[in-house]
């Protein structure tokens, strides 16, 4: 009976194993790496090019130069040369689930034409790729529900690329800008009225009455000056 339970459990954990890492896939519970690649060439490149490393952070905290955004990578664009080896580095400095996933890759060498790295929450990992020789510009994002529209969106250009992506932050214009729609009722656009005139009178009363203002406001130091003193 021992025999039978101890033969059951390494089957399991063989199975679980095996689930673990397959298919071009790593998994376990800090993340994920999909579909790298360190050796295999391209069918249009002869050799590696170059050998490029790049550091990727992913967070809140590199959205706050943009406005409106949420979420962003450090940087959003990178030029690598045709048939560059990229080793990237993906730090997610979040307490959330980030992704890195570049897509448009040949589909003979990464499934679904996509590079995919996840992390569960704050860490890092480290996966290389190797681009092709085509003049191309690849989408980099996050894939999480709202996480490129609220700004984790990038580019990886080879050669310079073949043009710009839309809605990169800081980079390129969205192809339909955010509108925000503003329900003008009678006391929406009284309270407007109001608040623009009362602002004009305001301004006008100091600007008429500069002079008295600066004279008080002189009188005020000096007297808490002397009783300082
Ligand atoms: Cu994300």
């Amino acid at each position: 009976m021992k025999a039978l339970l101890l033969v059951l459990c390494l089957l399991g954990v063989n199975h679980f194993a095996s689930a673990m890492n397959h298919s071009g896939m790593i998994m376990d519970e800090k993340g994920m790496i999909m579909n790298a690649n360190s050796d295999k060439l391209p069918n249009d490149c002869k050799k590696i090019s170059e050998n490029i490393d790049i550091t990727i952070h992913a967070g809140h905290k590199h959205a706050l130069k943009f406005n409106g955004k949420m979420f962003a990578f450090d940087n959003q664009e990178w030029d690598v040369k045709p048939c560059a080896k990229i080793n990237i580095t993906f730090i997610n400095d979040d307490q959330i689930r980030h992704q890195l996933m570049i897509h448009g890759l040949p589909g003979y060498l990464y499934p679904e034409g996509m590079f995919h790295l996840e992390l569960n929450g704050e860490g890092q990992l480290q996966a290389s790729l190797i681009m092709p020789s085509q003049k191309k510009t690849y989408l980099v994002h996050c894939e999480l529900p709202q996480h490129m529209e609220k700004g984790m969106k990038a580019q990886l250009k080879v050669d310079g690329g073949d043009g710009d992506l839309p809605s990169i932050p800081g980079l390129t214009a969205p192809v339909r800008a955010d509108f925000y729609f503003v329900d003008w009722t009678q006391l929406s656009l009284s309270v407007l009225v109001f608040s623009a005139l009362l602002g004009c009178t305001i301004s006008f009363f100091i600007i008429l009455n500069r002079t008295r203002i600066k004279d008080l406001f002189t009188k005020y130091l000096i007297r808490s000056t002397q009783k300082g003193g």
